[in-house]
């Protein structure tokens, strides 16, 4: 479905039958898995996504602030490197540092078109409709899409820059990851480049304080996956039964992020036909985020076909963009 926004953007809606589909049968699974967790879609609905863009201004958190510092000093080399006639950015939500990019882009000279893809709707049009008139001499083509299952069909003329930033890798899980970074390896031409925000792993203290903020943000963040899933699978989720936590899992190298259950008791999805019981201090996860090193991520990268072509990171060293191209394939701008 293809719907003119008032503005020059213009706004896809891809398979969004489908995608709730989807989104159930990951619910039903994830909710009988051993660590029973909810797909981290549902904290981005209007209301999640608008918390999110609070969680960004937050002191905590670091994350946006240390990425907006590195595409300060590098967006003008990027743009310069890639000369990218579409910059795509997946996961796009308000595309507040996407603006160095575009800006740095535009004045390359090389902007013609401008694809953001969000889950969120409401927030999509907003942004994609700032953009085009910040940007008129650049055709903004939004996209509603889920940015793990509409990879294949991403368009773009000319060289394309793929942006992911934030950090947001972090969100998949590492089987999730090498899936993505292969998809969209397979789908890139020898032009083509990956641009990836990537949080990287230092002071647990650090770590902890940025999704345990004091004014409890982070907390109503998480919290409005329930709400979610109650409004839109009509389940019971009492908030009033779980306790919210986000800690860091050394193993694994993440922070692991929701709710513990206070005293067993059960939940109902009608919607899915299931009765979920919750021991008392039994866990619910609803998010990871991933912190990472940098072989590390050549590693993983390099599995998937792709070859990290510079990396950089802010003075502190808390957090990296990465320009990632596709490996053996002949590049002309490099
Ligand atoms: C979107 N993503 C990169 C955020 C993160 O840091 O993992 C989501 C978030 N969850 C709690 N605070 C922020």
């Amino acid at each position: 479905m293809s719907k003119t926004a008032g503005s020059a953007a213009r706004v896809d809606v891809l398979r969004g039958n489908d995608r709730s589909a989807a989104l159930y049968e990951a619910t039903f699974r994830r909710l009988q898995a051993r660590v029973k967790a909810l797909p981290s879609v549902w904290l981005y609905d209007e209301r999640g996504s608008r918390l999110y863009e609070r969680i960004t201004q937050l002191p905590e958190y670091y994350l946006p602030r240390r990425e907006a510092e590195i595409l300060r000093a590098r967006a003008e080399a990027i743009a310069r490197r890639t000369r990218a006639r579409t910059l795509i950015e997946l996961g796009a939500g308000s595309s507040n540092n996407t603006r160095l990019l575009l800006e740095a882009l535009e004045a390359a000279g090389t902007l013609e078109s401008f694809v953001p893809l969000d889950v969120s709707e409401e927030t999509l049009r907003t942004t994609a409709n700032t953009i085009a008139s910040a940007y008129p001499g650049v055709s903004v083509e939004a996209i509603v899409g889920d940015f793990e299952r509409d990879l294949e069909t991403l368009p773009g003329r000319g060289a394309r820059l793929i942006a992911f930033l934030g950090s947001t890798i972090g969100n998949l899980y590492p089987d999730e990851r090498a899936t993505f970074l292969a998809t969209l390896s397979a789908g890139l031409a020898p032009d083509d480049a990956l641009l990836l925000g990537i949080d990287l792993v230092k002071d647990v203290a650090r770590l902890q304080a940025a999704y345990n903020d004091r004014g409890g943000v982070t907390e109503r963040f998480v919290r409005n996956a329930l709400t979610a899933v109650n409004r839109d699978l009509h389940a019971t989720f009492d908030q009033r039964r779980f306790g919210y936590e986000a800690r860091w899992d050394p193993d694994n190298e993440w922070m692991d992020i929701g709710l513990r259950a206070h005293g067993t008791h059960t939940v109902s999805l009608p919607r899915l036909e299931l009765e979920v019981v919750f021991e008392d201090g039994e866990p619910l996860r609803i998010e990871i985020s991933s912190k990472f090193r940098r072989e590390q991520f050549e590693l993983e990268a390099g599995r998937a076909g792709l070859r990290v072509a510079s990396w950089w990171t802010d003075r502190a060293g808390d957090f990296a963009v990465a320009l990632v191209r596709p490996s053996g394939k002949e590049t002309r701008n490099e």
